[in-house]
């Protein structure tokens, strides 16, 4: 959305002695355009998976649409490389299909949580782009033996 921001002066002529009165107010608009409407991607998406899922899960499909094309969906789907620079994830560019590409585990904090940002774009020759941030948490499951500490009787 493009905003103009311009200042109305308004000038009292009649009156007889100077100064002559001035008011002035400052004034903002917003102008829509036909390529303002948003491309409907939401901006966060929350996956939730059990830990220690196998690699090439599919964790989600996330669908942008776009409401100057009937709100067709958008086939052009690309993770931001910068935000996932291990690949931990993978993402189908027509689909929208989101793989997992490592290993997660609840009991390490740092394998616990993981994002990555993802750009949705229209069709060329002008695409225009949508972008979400996908957050993954492992959910802790039973995956370790439980020990028991020994006790000794006397
Ligand atoms: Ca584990
Ligand atoms: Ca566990």
């Amino acid at each position: 959305m493009a905003e103009v921001t311009f200042t109305v002066e308004a000038s009292d002529l009649k009156a007889e002695d100077p100064p002559i009165q001035v008011g002035s107010a400052s004034v903002t608009i917003n102008i829509l355009s036909e390529t303002d409407n948003l491309i409907r991607l939401d901006p966060r998406i929350l996956i939730r998976i059990p830990e220690e899922e196998p690699l090439n899960t599919v964790l989600t499909t996330v669908v942008a649409y776009d409401p100057e094309n009937n709100n067709q969906p958008l086939r052009d789907y690309r993770k931001v490389a910068s935000t996932d620079p291990n690949n931990y994830f993978i993402v189908d560019q027509e689909t929208g299909n989101i793989r997992l590409n490592t290993r997660m585990d609840y009991e390490d904090p740092v394998t616990r949580q993981r994002s990555f940002q993802l750009e949705a774009f229209t069709e060329p020759p002008n695409p225009r782009s949508a972008m979400a941030t996908i957050i993954v948490i492992a959910e802790d499951i039973n995956d370790h033996s439980p020990v028991f500490s020994r006790e000794v009787r006397s």
